[in-house]
């Protein structure tokens, strides 16, 4: 098994927790310290960072939400002074002002170590050739991925995203091993790939790395096979960092984190309560050894769980569960919460069905309704009625059994679903 830094990665539990604890101790004092909205969130509950004595003794602060940041536009929650601000980024939000973050020269070496582990729990190398398919911008996933493959010595292809044709050309021309990209991007390079004539073998591709949204096992399924690559999954937010923060190695079985800078909590989401291993609820999350912008217990509104049991790669940190949705993209049609990652994974792999789909929700006088518009794989079928019907009713049935509510469902064209470079809209919500 390959590591980049093994220490870390393998390190004991009871070693891991003192380091926790003793980055922890440090963060809060220098937090309180330096960015006074959180010197008024402890002052106003009477709490010191001397309070800060154990691990648990976290679930005393505060929790930090995405307003705060917004509150603080642009850089009031930075804890280092601008010059020692080496880059900024923002969030991907398209509503209102980004959330900013900053970085010191110190932040972005840790960043680009944990992402080159990132890379080689993947089964990358510094022979790969990688193309980041990644935007290159304000947006964390480019440019965090460019340094950490840099850092491991890989060939980077920064090809950034759009310009699909181009993109492919260069993958086949330069022999790209290793790339980088969104789960809805990838699937839009593979359906271009199809078009253009190519056959997965006119590729050197055998390695993807996927990210910044979520995507099923079944939708897995279908990148790995076209592509003719193993696809690991990486989660991370600007917030926090960017990706870097948990990424799956070979065996796919949840997503290590990076526990030596980020501590972990999962809580209810509706009260706040901290949860045992394994409970599903909202993911916070806690900086440890950031400089430019720490956060404590940062809500990601992401929903997931953990799993503390050993890897076969030999990690000893703890998994994330994949992201099962969002509190804020979980709809509620009729009472019934539903995540767009349950339908993604009735929908893709039936049969005469693409894998593109949009759900649009409306309202009918007092009474929800959901439609679920997906993609037909084949224009043949749009002239038979009956065929057209059995498969919408297939599809209903299906969506029941796992929903437990009736979708209304509309066979579309091929590609008639917008295409995307970079994360999906899945929610089109007209409430
Ligand atoms: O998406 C950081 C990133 C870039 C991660 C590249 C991995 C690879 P933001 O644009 O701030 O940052 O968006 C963060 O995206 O709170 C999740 O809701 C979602 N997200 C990111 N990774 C995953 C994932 C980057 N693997 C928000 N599964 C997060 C599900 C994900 N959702």
């Amino acid at each position: 098994m390959q590591y980049y830094q093994k220490d870390i990665e393998c390190m004991s539990r009871n070693k891991m927790n003192a380091l926790q604890l003793e980055r922890l101790k440090a963060i809060v004092a220098y937090t309180y310290e330096n960015v006074p909205m959180y010197k008024q969130k402890f002052d106003a509950i009477g709490l010191k960072p001397s309070d800060i004595q154990t691990l648990n003794d976290l679930q005393k602060i505060p929790f930090t939400v995405k307003d705060d940041l917004r509150d603080n536009y642009p850089f009031g929650l930075f804890a280092a002074p601008m010059k020692k601000i080496v880059r900024v980024h923002a969030s991907s939000g398209t509503t209102g002002k980004p959330t900013v973050v900053g970085y010191t020269k110190n932040d972005l070496d840790v960043w680009a170590d944990l992402i080159a582990r990132l890379v080689v729990q993947a089964g990358g190398s510094d022979e790969d050739i990688a193309q980041i398919a990644f935007g290159y911008g304000l947006f964390t996933g480019a440019f965090g991925l460019h340094y950490g493959l840099e850092r491991l010595g890989a060939t980077i292809v920064p090809t950034s995203s759009g310009n699909t044709e181009k993109q492919i050309m260069l993958m086949k021309d330069f022999g790209t091993t290793l790339f980088v990209a969104t789960p809805s991007y990838a699937l839009h390079i593979s359906e271009m790939m199809e078009e253009l004539g190519y056959k997965r073998d006119d590729f050197k591709l055998r390695l993807a790395m996927l990210g910044s949204e979520g995507h099923t096992e079944e939708m897995r399924a279908v990148l790995e096979d076209k592509l003719g690559v193993l696809a690991t999954e990486n989660y991370g937010l600007s917030e926090v960092m960017g990706p870097g923060v948990a990424g799956e190695c070979i065996h796919k079985c949840g997503q290590h984190i990076a526990e030596d800078c980020f501590i972990y909590e999962i809580i209810d989401p509706k009260t706040g309560e901290v949860l045992p291993d394994g409970e599903v609820g909202e993911v916070v999350i806690t900086t440890i050894n950031k400089e430019g912008i720490p956060v404590l217990r940062y809500r990601t509104k992401d929903i997931s769980y953990l799993i503390d049991e050993e890897c076969k790669c030999g990690r000893t940190n703890r998994r994330m569960a994949k992201i099962q949705g969002r509190t804020d993209d979980m709809l509620i049609i009729r009472g019934v919460n539903v995540f767009p990652s349950q339908i993604e994974s009735v929908l893709v792999g039936l049969e005469h069905i693409a894998p593109y789909y949009q759900l649009i929700v409306t309202k009918k006088g007092y009474t929800d309704q959901l439609e679920v518009q997906v993609e037909l794989d084949n224009a043949e079928l749009l002239d038979s009625f009956a065929q057209l019907e059995a498969v919408e009713k297939h599809i209903q049935h299906k969506l029941q059994v796992v929903l437990g509510l009736t979708a209304k469902i509309k066979l579309m064209a091929p590609k008639s679903i917008p295409r995307t470079t970079g994360k999906a809209k899945h929610v089109i919500d007209l409430r």
